[in-house]
């Protein structure tokens, strides 16, 4: 079934009044903006066709659902005559607590009004002030401009000419694409981060940095010796991790923590240090220990001088297996005044980093911080779990030395239960009892810039830092907004970007710190092309939008993936064609090939169901007796007859055909298999034969190495060899305005902006059900609502240096006082004196460069004001962007 009847159909699927109001919107005619009329605050096709009561005349097919968040769950939809009119998740496995069932989120369970939405893009679109040539594109007009529908042909006509004629004219460094690589899942449609055209084309300029890992990669890889990538060697299964006696967790927001309750179920103690108490932390922990943002490492360090004075530390682990604890372990060639234990104690600098130190800067009562530092030495095995969000905070790497070198302190390393880890919240071992194939694209290699590794995560390790790689995260919308970008050993080179290129998986203008100056670069710039699902920021600030095919309307979207931990493979089916006239990414990039005078097959090396077909074949899962891993899927030539594609057949442990109809295949674990993993157990039984890859084979606490890697950046390291405490830039002490006399300054909250459960980034925020369900509201503590004068559900002005906000306010204890919370990832919405009112997190988070290319979300300051004009609405009867054109 094609097209627009997908959605006609869906809507018409039970004749609600609200879908008869939003079915007369829907054919109202052209409409910029959906807006004014009630009836259009429907935005979702899906919702509006209600679900029949009985279900029947269709089948429950499997769904795709792989969001970036890591989960990998399983949705199913109910799919009658090419539509999807109701969706279930895993109920089709026994729940036990080795092998829990893997039921999906409220936002895979909201995939239907996605992507069933009445705000899905339909047509290709010019902006209509924008005029090709470089002359007249009227950047100003980006974002509150008109769109014009215009034809597939001409929409690719127009942008291959700008392409063509902004290479000529400034060469391939003017194209600025805000990520690298081929986008390895995370995908909604077919896209990926996708610089294979421009990469053909000549090259484009790529963004570095980190996104997800704050301050924490450089830190890991070289106190620890190997490349740290999410912390997967670091962190241990749900079964190892059962054997410990208690958990002392910093961060814990609310993204997929399933697994966790494994441990939970095993009665293990979680204790959870974090400016908040997330619905994670509020299922999991026993106790919740509130600390400002940017400050744990001042925490950290009181617990340690509470160690340290009371003797409570394993100065035994510390002796064998660490590096530079004490003066009489540091490395030779160092000064032995420089050891960390010394600078706890203030020896040489005259100040002791005691608990009533510490308790002044982060907020925790001296007795807890005594009481933590007890906790972490009283048991063993016991865990150190630090994820990322305290680490993307501006002073994130000194967090990442210090949480390393007080967890060491415990000596809770190499055995099961123990645990001493940086990682994503999710994250359980590393190893996995499948792996997925590789579906055989190949990127062409970009001849300007170097690709700042996988995830665009340089800091990963091993650059050449004589080479170009792009514009750091952070900095980017400085460089392009002022053409000077700082470039590691170059120092400052020039920069010259015309172009901003966003066809793919990524939001470079909605997602990366300092959003407001990504509007200025955005409207800097003389041509912005966007392909997207439905209106992004950043397609409201381009020039040329795209519709792109979703998931659901490709085969294989994003085929066979293997779960974080390894233990689902699952299959999209594709379950509808495409809407409207979507297309998926790909056949775009080989269209403009053509018109580029480029070969599509060197762009788009393999067709995507050949991809799909590659990834499937060369998927792998466990024996049953563990000895070794065999091909999941068996395939005969009729099956590689009947796809059309190219393939040998093989002996797998199921049919192909029946892998992909079910759509999951999961491996079953049991507490005694040979998964269970302990990270650095070789180690910990014998340092001297199995050393770790740091010069001196241990940890290393005091880590030159660390210094040497973060000059190589060629901007400011901000780290010393001894883990220090340095005061975030816009932490908690620049709330003052005179920090001895306690007298505030002009922005005196801090505001933290986290993963949470209305989004996925900037997906489903359009999603009305779950913008009802989690309403993506300021939170803010009772005293502060009290002494601000505002109470629940009343509007506020947050400003920072860098941008303002309005938003409604979920007043709660659930926060610590002087400490505000945004969910990230809410699209733009910025009115014409510049506030935005879409909740965009960033466009009060201020991006700036630091060492090694991270964010710093939660370092952020701001003010907040009762708001006297009109209230906010709420974003779920915000009315939807619709555009139809019909
Ligand atoms: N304030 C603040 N900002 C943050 C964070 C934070 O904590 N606070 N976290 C950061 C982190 S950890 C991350 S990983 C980043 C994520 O940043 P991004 O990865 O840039 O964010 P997404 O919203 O996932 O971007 C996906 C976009 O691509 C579109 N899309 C999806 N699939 C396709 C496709 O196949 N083709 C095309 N053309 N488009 C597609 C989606 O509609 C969406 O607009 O955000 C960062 N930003
Ligand atoms: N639902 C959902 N799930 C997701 C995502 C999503 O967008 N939505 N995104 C995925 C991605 S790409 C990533 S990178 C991960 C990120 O996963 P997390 O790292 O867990 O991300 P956050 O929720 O931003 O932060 C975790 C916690 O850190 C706390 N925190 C912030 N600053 C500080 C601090 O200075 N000190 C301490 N102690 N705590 C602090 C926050 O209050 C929050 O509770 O999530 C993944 N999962
Ligand atoms: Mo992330």
């Amino acid at each position: 079934m094609t097209n627009q009847n997908i959605l006609q159909r869906a809507k018409g699927s039970g004749l609600s009044r609200r879908g008869f109001l939003a079915a007369a919107t829907a054919s109202m005619g052209s409409l910029a903006l959906a807006g004014c009329s009630p009836a259009a605050q429907e935005n979702t096709l899906a919702e509006t066709g209600e679900a029949p009561e009985i279900l029947e005349g269709g089948e429950w097919v499997p769904l795709p659902c792989a969001p970036s968040c890591g989960g990998r769950c399983v949705t199913r939809g109910y799919l009658v005559d090419g539509v999807i009119v109701r969706q279930k998740t895993d109920d089709f496995i026994e729940d036990t607590a080795e092998n829990p069932q893997y039921r999906c989120c409220p936002r895979g369970r909201g995939s239907r009004q996605l992507y069933m939405g009445a705000d899905r893009l339909r047509y290709p679109m010019k902006r209509k002030h924008w005029q090709p040539g470089g002359k007249d594109f009227h950047g100003e007009l980006r974002g509150i401009d008109e769109w014009e529908r215009i034809s597939w042909d001409e929409a690719l006509d127009l942008i291959a000419s700008e392409l063509k004629r902004i290479k000529e004219n400034y060469g391939p460094e003017a194209f600025f694409c805000g990520i690298s690589g081929d986008g390895r899942g995370g995908g909604m449609g077919t896209g990926g981060g996708v610089t294979r055209l421009l990469n053909a084309f000549g090259g484009c300029v790529y963004v570095w940095g980190t996104q997800s890992y704050g301050g924490m990669p450089i830190v890991g890889n070289t106190m620890q010796g190997e490349p740290w990538f999410f912390g997967a060697t670091d962190t241990q299964d749900e079964f190892s991790m059962a054997k410990a006696k208690r958990v002392i967790c910093f961060g814990m927001g609310n993204v997929t923590w399933n697994n966790w309750m494994y441990v939970k179920h095993a009665g293990v103690e979680i204790i959870v240090v974090d400016p908040i108490c997330s619905p994670a932390a509020q299922a999991l922990a026993d106790r919740w220990i509130p600390v400002r943002p940017g400050t744990d490492g001042a925490l950290l360090l009181g617990m340690a001088y509470h160690m340290i004075e009371n003797n409570l530390h394993d100065q035994e682990f510390l002796d064998t297996y660490v590096s530079g604890f004490d003066a009489d372990h540091m490395p030779e060639g160092s000064d032995p005044k420089d050891n960390f234990k010394d600078y706890v104690l203030g020896t040489y600098d005259g100040q002791p980093k005691t608990p009533a130190w510490a308790s002044e800067i982060c907020g925790v009562p001296e007795a807890d911080i005594m009481w933590l530092a007890e906790q972490a030495t009283s048991v063993s095995p016991l865990v150190m779990r630090s994820t990322l969000g305290p680490a993307r905070t501006d002073n994130g790497q000194n967090y990442a030395q210090i949480f390393l070198a007080v967890g060491w302190m415990t000596g809770n390393v190499g055995i099961p239960g123990g645990e001493v880890s940086m990682s994503h919240p999710a994250m359980m071992g590393s190893k996995a009892m499948a792996q997925s194939g590789q579906n055989g694209i190949v990127v062409p290699k970009n001849p300007i810039c170097e690709d700042p590794a996988e995830s665009a995560a340089l800091p990963f390790g091993g650059y050449d830092p004589s080479k170009f790689y792009g514009l750091p995260y952070g900095h980017a919308w400085d460089a392009i907004i002022n053409g000077k970008v700082i470039d590691f050993v170059h120092g400052e080179r020039d920069i010259d970007i015309r172009c901003i290129w966003k066809v793919g998986t990524f939001a470079p203008l909605n997602q990366i710190s300092g959003g407001m100056k990504g509007i200025e670069a955005f409207r800097k710039v003389e041509f912005v092309v966007s392909s997207d699902l439905l209106m992004s920021s950043d397609c409201l600030y381009s020039d040329i939008v795209l519709p792109c095919a979703s998931l659901w309307e490709a085969e294989g979207g994003s085929a066979a993936q293997a779960i974080g931990d390894g233990l689902l493979i699952y299959y999209g089916n594709k379950v509808m064609d495409p809407i409207y006239e979507a297309k998926d990414d790909l056949w775009v990039e080989a269209e403009l090939a053509k018109r580029l005078g480029l070969d599509p097959k060197e762009v788009v090396n393999v067709e995507w169901k050949q991809a799909c077909f590659n990834r499937v074949a060369g998927t792998q899962v466990m024996k049953e007796d563990y000895s070794d891993y065999e091909p999941l899927v068996s395939i005969t030539q009729d099956d590689i007859d009947e796809l059309g594609v190219e393939g040998q057949p093989q002996d797998g442990k199921i049919p192909y055909k029946e892998f992909v109809k079910t759509g999951y295949y999961r491996c079953e674990r049991s507490q005694n298999d040979p998964f269970v993993f302990t990270p650095r157990s070789g180690f910990r039984a014998d340092p001297v034969g199995n050393p770790l890859g740091t010069p001196s084979g241990k940890l290393e606490i005091y880590c030159p190495s660390l210094v040497d890697y973060m000059k190589l950046y060629g901007t400011e390291p901000l780290v010393e060899a001894t883990p220090k405490y340095r005061p975030a830039k816009e932490g908690y002490e620049d709330t003052f305005a005179n920090w001895d006399a306690k007298e505030k300054g002009e922005y005196p909250f801090q505001m933290v902006s986290t993963h949470h459960m209305r989004s996925m980034h900037s997906f489903y925020n359009n999603v009305k059900w779950i913008c009802e369900a989690f309403a993506n509201n300021l939170f803010l503590n009772v005293l502060d609502a009290q002494k601000l004068g505002v109470s629940q559900d009343e509007t506020v002005l947050i400003s920072s240096q860098h941008g303002k906000m309005l938003r409604r306010v979920n007043v709660t204890p659930r926060i610590m006082p002087g400490v505000v919370l945004m969910g990230e990832g809410n699209h733009f919405d910025v009115d014409e004196e510049g506030i935005d009112r879409g909740g965009n997190a960033n466009a009060l988070a201020g991006g700036h460069l630091i060492a090694a290319g991270h964010q710093p979300w939660n370092t952020v300051m701001v003010k907040i004001e009762k708001w006297d004009g009109d209230p906010l609405q709420p974003d779920c009867v915000k009315p939807a962007r619709i555009y139809d054109f019909e």
